[in-house]
């Protein structure tokens, strides 16, 4: 575990979170910030005066080995299941260690996290908060080959109410629909959830807002070095079938991922870096 060296007065603390595990507490002029060194989980970030911007289940875990259910899941280097191997990958089931933190002139706190023995890939996560939300994973192949990787920041969103909520951004791009096993095209402007949602828009750089006149204010969601975007709700059922989320907690979060998946998955030559970058914000709605 990092030192106290790592605190700022005022500004970083690290205290003891949930299930025994270490997290760090941050503030700023504009927002506060809540993140666990157990997949460098961001496990809230809240602007002053609004609800929370991350969704957290109140029945998730907080064990060793084991995802946490809400905020940002650092998704690497793998999305999805792999053979007798951890759904979604081990980066967000493994301790990462804070390396530094930073109070910026402008008033942002900087925290920058490293995740041990990432087979040939170097893997480094710096979180920004001021008054939005800033995620850059940083990749690098360490080996002496090329090297493939997917990434995801599967990001979950607090909201008044899934039958209030629309999502821009993605009109036009082509998806796979995984609930109906079809490819589809996005034609609606809007995206409104009614029922079971997990599509991947591959080949897609596009910002998305999720508005939601129930909280008053429009969520953006801006990206680069990303070509996927996954929209996620599990609804009625699925929830159910979740241990680590409640019955009715498909009604007040919706996940907009940004990543790189599927088609979009990158090939590192040795030494190669890429990094994918993705700032939370959000804004009044105006009425
Ligand atoms: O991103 C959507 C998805 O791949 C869904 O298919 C669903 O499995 C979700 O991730 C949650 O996965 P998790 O392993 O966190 O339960």
């Amino acid at each position: 575990m990092s030192g106290k060296n790592l605190e700022i007065p005022g500004h970083v603390s690290l205290a003891p979170g949930a299930g025994g595990l270490q997290k760090v507490l941050v503030k700023t002029a504009w927002s506060s910030a809540e993140i666990y060194l157990h997949g460098a989980h961001v496990t809230g970030f809240q602007k002053k005066g609004e609800p929370p911007l991350l969704f957290m289940s109140a029945a998730s875990e907080f064990t060793a080995g084991k995802p946490v259910r809400g905020g940002v899941p650092v998704i690497f280097p793998w999305f999805g299941a792999r053979e007798g191997l951890p759904f979604h990958a081990f980066a967000r089931i493994t301790t990462w260690e804070l390396k530094e933190t930073s109070l910026l002139p402008n008033g942002a706190v900087t925290l920058r996290f490293i995740l041990p023995d990432a087979e040939n890939f170097h893997a480094e996560y710096l979180v920004t908060v001021a008054e939005s939300l800033t995620l850059e994973l940083d990749v690098g192949n360490t080996g002496d080959m090329d090297a493939t990787f997917e990434a995801c920041l599967h990001t979950y969103f607090q909201i008044s109410g899934i039958d209030a909520i629309s999502i821009t951004g993605l009109a036009g791009t082509s998806y796979q629909d995984k609930v109906a096993g079809t490819t589809e095209t996005q034609t609606a402007d809007a995206i409104r959830i009614s029922s079971e949602v997990d599509r991947v828009y591959p080949d897609t750089a596009a910002t998305t807002e999720i508005e939601d006149p129930g909280f008053g204010r429009k969520i953006r969601i801006a990206k680069s070095g990303s070509n996927s975007t996954v929209v996620w709700n599990p609804w009625i059922d699925k929830s159910k079938r979740m241990p680590d989320f409640g019955d009715e907690e498909y009604l007040h979060m919706v996940c907009v991922e940004s990543g790189n998946v599927a088609q979009n998955n990158v090939t590192l030559p040795p030494g190669g870096h890429a990094v994918m970058k993705v700032e939370i914000s959000s804004e009044r709605l105006l009425s």
